[in-house]
This record gives structure tokens, C-alpha cells and sequence, in this order.
């Protein structure tokens, strides 16, 4: 036990040295208490997604953008997400929580700015959203510690009497805490969500909302740089395909999903229960309301078409991640041409209403 310990130590050690210019956030809510949706019956289930992150002002506003029930549907445009965490209810404790590291105070996330923690339910069809925040709820200094590890953590909690206060959704709604030091009535209701009315959610995000949190008003206004098919960072990846594989459009480097998708955005694969058995995957936002995806594949890299009709049912949709999904077409070997070798790529094409559909192909 003790080699454990030390051995564990040592380790924590390793990787605050390498985080010294990061500050740790532990976001999380009580555990052990009841939340449940706006029709008083429903509880929170693991199908919950909480996102951390603030609320930027666009160059479009006039004035300083502040989130209210009113504007609810401009939400999602102006919300720029940290970090998230999915919701349990493994063994009762009905929390969401995760440790985050900012690793700098690059805007939005500066010294002070305000934190909110947007929630919402990934499957209703009348979608729920409760949307938290506290005036404690500030963005630290990421301080450089010149090599010395910092242990400074700051925490997000939500906690009955508190100073958090729900903007959609309510707290306590049955008046039933505050806490007391015994663990006071277990039963209280933590978190009520109210319906979201239909707006765009977080994890609703369109071709437009992408552009708006990445460009200024003046690149907005230049094709060759904030068009579809422009690629201002100069990555050889398109502002769609970057918009539609969670590429990050400044630095053509990866985000979320850096440890498990490849660069060119498809992924061929062995499978892990029968070696001799190829899939091709790739990872998406899982809730754009724009975008057509369609595997292509090719025994030449001349001639590429659609995957026919017969493997359409072998593909299955997971989820590596909140607000990700994975699309596998299962054992490539068995479309015709793809026997013994072969490409696979996938075209994307974004719609937006009138317009004529732009399409893109991953490399
Ligand atoms: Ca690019």
C-alpha cells in the first residue's frame, strides 16, 4: 500500500509540472439530492449534458451580452464552452463534475469573466435546459509559476444556500433546503429544469453560430476567409471540414477530441474483437443542424462513390464523448472493390436553406 501511495504521488507530481501554466477548475453540483425536469416528475438520467463556459459579446451586438430568460434564443450563438461533463446517477449520486485546466486567460476566458454552467438533455424530444451561475463563478489568473507546480485549484460548486442562481430552470424549488450540518433533507430538490421552448441548444450549432465565435466582423465580411471552403490558418482543412470534425479554425490543431481523431478525419481501424475485420470512423458534433455526412469509398483514389445500399446498415453511432458521436461503418472489406484494398473518405455537405449546398471531402 505504501509503494501504491508513493507511486501515485509521484505521479500526481509529473503531471502538475506539466500543467504550471494551467489554473484547475473543479466545477461539480451536491451529490446524493434530487434533480428533475419541468414536469416535476422526471428525473435528470445520464442522457444530461453539462457545459461549462461563458457568454461572449459578438461584434453584431450593440451592447455588452448578458444571458437572460428573454434572449434565450440567442444563447447558444453567444455560448463558448470550456468543458463538459455528462450527468450520473451511478449509485445515487446525481452529479455532474470534472476537473479543467485553463490554460490561459485568452479571451473569453479573462481574468474575471463570468462562469456559467448550461445543462440540457440530450434526448427529449421537448428539450430541457436549466442555466446556473453564481457571482463566485469567476475565471482565475492563470498564473505562470516560472516551473514551480501551482496547487491552487478553484471551485465551481452548486450547492444549496448559496448564492447560485438558476436563469432558466429554478433552485430548491420546494424551499426544502438549506443544508444543514447533519446533511439536511435528503430529498430537497437540487435542480429543476424548465423547457427550452424549442430554442437552439448548446449542442445545437449551425455553420453560421461556428463562424460567429471564431471570426471577427471584419474576417466575417471576407470570403477568402471565413468562407466555407477558405482556409485562413492554411492547415489544408477547410473552415467546413474544420466546423464539422471539431478542428479548432485558428491553429489547425485539434480540440476536444485530439486523442482519438486523426487528422485527415477518418479513422481505419482494426476491430477490437476480430483483428481481421477493418472499420472507418470518424467523430462529429453530435447535434449540427446543417451538415450531411456520407462515407465515400474508392479503389483507385480516382473514382469514388457513395457506399452502397447494403452497407448503410453497418453503421453504428457511439458517443467517445459529451456532445460527440462516432459514425463506424463496420468491416469495409465487404463493400465490393474493397476486398483487398482500398480508400475511404467522407463528404460533407453543408446545407443552409436557399443556398447551394457546399460540399467537402475530407483528405
Ligand atoms: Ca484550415
Amino acid at each position: 500500500m505504501v509503494l501504491r501511495f508513493l507511486a501515485l504521488n509521484v505521479l500526481s507530481w509529473l503531471l502538475l509540472l506539466a500543467n504550471v501554466h494551467a489554473a484547475s477548475i473543479i466545477w461539480t453540483n451536491t451529490v446524493f439530492r434530487t434533480n428533475i425536469e419541468s414536469d416535476g416528475i422526471t428525473n435528470f438520467t445520464d442522457a444530461w449534458v453539462f457545459e461549462l463556459g461563458t457568454f461572449v459579446t459578438l461584434p453584431t451586438d450593440t451592447e455588452e451580452f448578458i444571458p437572460t430568460e428573454e434572449n434565450r434564443s440567442e444563447w447558444a450563438a453567444h455560448w463558448v464552452r470550456l468543458d463538459t461533463s455528462t450527468y450520473s446517477t451511478v449509485v445515487g449520486l446525481n452529479f455532474y463534475t470534472n476537473n479543467t485546466n485553463l490554460e490561459s486567460n485568452a479571451a473569453p476566458f479573462v481574468v474575471g469573466a463570468r462562469a456559467y454552467v448550461w445543462g440540457y438533455s440530450s434526448t427529449s424530444a421537448n428539450a430541457e435546459w436549466i442555466l446556473l451561475t453564481d457571482e463566485d463563478w469567476l475565471y482565475p489568473e492563470v498564473i505562470d509559476t516560472n516551473g514551480v507546480p501551482s496547487i491552487e485549484t478553484t471551485n465551481f460548486d452548486l450547492r444549496f444556500n448559496s448564492d447560485s442562481i438558476a436563469i432558466t430552470g429554478s433552485l430548491d424549488p420546494g424551499g426544502r433546503g438549506p443544508e444543514t450540518e447533519d446533511g439536511g433533507d435528503s430529498t430537497a430538490i437540487l435542480m429543476q429544469s424548465a423547457p427550452s421552448s424549442g430554442n437552439t441548444g448548446p449542442g445545437d450549432r449551425s455553420f453560421t453560430d461556428w463562424l460567429q465565435q471564431n471570426f471577427s466582423l471584419l474576417e466575417l465580411s471576407d470570403p477568402l476567409i471565413s468562407g466555407p471552403l477558405a482556409d485562413p490558418d492554411g492547415n489544408g482543412l477547410s473552415n467546413l471540414i474544420e466546423y464539422a470534425f471539431f478542428f479548432d479554425s485558428r491553429n489547425g490543431s485539434l480540440t476536444q477530441s485530439e486523442s482519438t481523431l486523426p487528422n485527415t478525419g477518418v479513422a481505419l481501424a482494426r476491430d477490437s474483437s476480430d483483428p481481421s475485420i477493418v472499420n472507418a470512423s470518424f467523430i462529429k458534433p453530435f447535434n449540427t443542424t446543417d451538415l450531411e455526412y456520407t462515407f465515400q469509398v474508392s479503389s483507385d483514389a480516382v473514382t469514388w462513390t457513395d457506399i452502397d445500399a447494403a452497407s448503410l446498415s453497418r453503421i453504428s453511432i457511439s458517443s467517445p464523448f459529451a456532445g460527440a458521436e462516432t459514425v463506424t461503418l463496420r468491416d469495409i472489406k465487404q463493400i465490393p472493390g474493397l476486398e483487398t484494398v482500398g480508400l475511404v473518405r467522407v463528404r460533407v455537405t453543408l446545407v443552409n436553406g436557399s443556398a447551394t449546398p457546399v460540399i467537402a471531402f475530407t483528405p
